[in-house]
């Protein structure tokens, strides 16, 4: 198949999963068109029967916020055209999902590439809802041939905010290459992130308000009145001066580190004992499942669509929201027993690889690529009605809102 793949480049979850996909893809004989602003940060070499074409924008004095949906259903359109495509799938509803449905009105309709929209979070959950978004992003999302989900919490977020039957969306949850992401044949930072062979806390994340950076700090600094560790922060965002000072507050500033952020996490993981994800809210949590992949145990908070990916009392802990104390508990319960921490980093590199390996889900998306195109799928836009669904109240897509954030 020929397949073109839009998705946001930077750092985050749906850019790392669209990316991996087109690569993995290309592997299995597909061509690839990655479309964006710029190249997916994973993208890197070069790799056969794979094209990048980066979105070019006009500045113009007029433009204090340029078009970029318009720009990008230009390249979808021109990329489409030229090398005939036979799918578009859009990783993030806005506005990627709306300029495919643009790209392939510009090529009258019936004739264009299928569309395949991954819904990844807060598409859904947040942005998508607020009244500047939603009825465009209801709109294109059931324009699209094809619609998938990251988790059956996500899927049925989509029926109660938009108004989309949950038997038209595909749940197709983020894989990972567990031959990558592997505590074995890694090279060991140990010595270098917790030179007193303290244990190694970690967390990984944009460091958004919803991750609950501070959490991260109050969960290690009560971990430390039990167990010597150090914790170490990757990634970067506008919480990390507040998880400094969290850590200076509690008088933990020694034992913490910020790396900042970090291409090759798989290695970070590698060498990690417990890795930390109190988030607010999350649709799915592939730092969690990077993390497992790794053999880490996961502590976290039981959101979303995190219960479907971390098995609580097997391959880490869950606990609500915002309750640091229940999450030092039990951090402490499998890093202060060799035997369990044993257990539970086997269970969560098993369950990895049985559910979550590349080589189990990527094959789904090709099936399901199949479906939409000989039209045995259901999608979306076959659904009777129209009528937009609101949101419950106002939504504030304000930085520190109480609802989530990106990954
Ligand atoms: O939706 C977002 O906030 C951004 C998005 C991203 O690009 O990283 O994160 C979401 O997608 C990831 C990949 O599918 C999931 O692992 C994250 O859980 C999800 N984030 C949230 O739901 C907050």
């Amino acid at each position: 198949m020929k397949i073109a793949i839009s998705c946001y480049p930077t750092y985050g979850g749906s850019g790392a999963v669209a990316t991996e996909l087109g690569l993995e893809l290309a592997e299995r004989g597909h061509e690839i068109h990655f479309i964006s602003y710029a190249q997916p940060f994973r993208l890197d070499g070069f790799r056969e029967r794979v094209y990048f074409h980066e979105v070019e924008m006009d500045q113009y004095p007029l433009f204090e916020h340029p078009p970029y949906s318009l720009a990008l259903a230009v390249s979808i359109h021109e990329v489409a055209s030229h090398y005939d495509l036979d799918l578009v799938h859009v990783h993030y509803a806005i506005p990627h999902a709306t300029s495919a449905w643009i790209a392939r009105q510009m090529m009258n309709g019936q004739t264009g590439p299928r569309v395949v929209t991954t819904l990844h979070g807060t598409d859904i959950t947040l942005t998508g809802q607020h009244p500047s978004f939603h009825s465009i992003t209801r709109f294109s999302i059931r324009r699209s041939d094809g619609l998938t989900a990251v988790s059956s919490f996500l899927r049925d977020e989509t029926e109660r905010s938009f108004g989309v039957e949950k038997d038209r969306i595909r749940v197709i949850p983020n894989f990972i290459d567990t031959d990558r992401y592997r505590r074995e044949d890694k090279p060991c930072h140990r010595s270098t992130l917790a030179p007193g062979g303290e244990k190694i806390v970690m967390h990984i994340s944009n460091f958004r308000p919803v991750k609950r950076v501070e959490d991260v700090v109050e969960v290690f600094a009560r971990i430390r009145h039990d167990v010597p560790a150090r914790l170490v922060m990757v990634g970067d965002g506008p919480d990390r001066p507040r998880a400094q000072q969290r850590a200076e507050v509690l008088g933990v500033e020694d034992h913490v580190v910020f790396l900042g952020k970090h291409t090759s996490v798989d290695e970070l993981l590698a060498c990690a004992d417990l890795f930390l994800l109190p988030s607010e809210s999350e649709s799915f949590g592939l730092a969690a499942l990077e993390a497992m992949a790794c053999g880490v145990p996961v502590v976290a908070s039981r959101v979303g669509g995190v219960p479907e990916v971390v098995v609580d009392g097997e391959t880490g802990a869950l606990l609500d929201v915002g309750d640091v104390g229940g999450m030092a508990k039990a951090a402490v319960g499998i890093l202060g027993d060799a035997d369990r921490w044993a257990q539970v980093s086997g269970a969560a590199r098993r369950l990895a690889v049985e559910r979550f390996d590349a080589r189990k889900v990527v094959p789904i998306y090709e099936a399901f690529y199949r479906e939409v195109l000989d039209g045995s799928v259901a999608a979306p836009h076959d659904m009777a009605g129209e009528d937009p669904v609101l949101p419950a109240g106002g939504l504030s897509l304000a930085e520190g809102s109480t609802s989530d954030e990106e990954d």
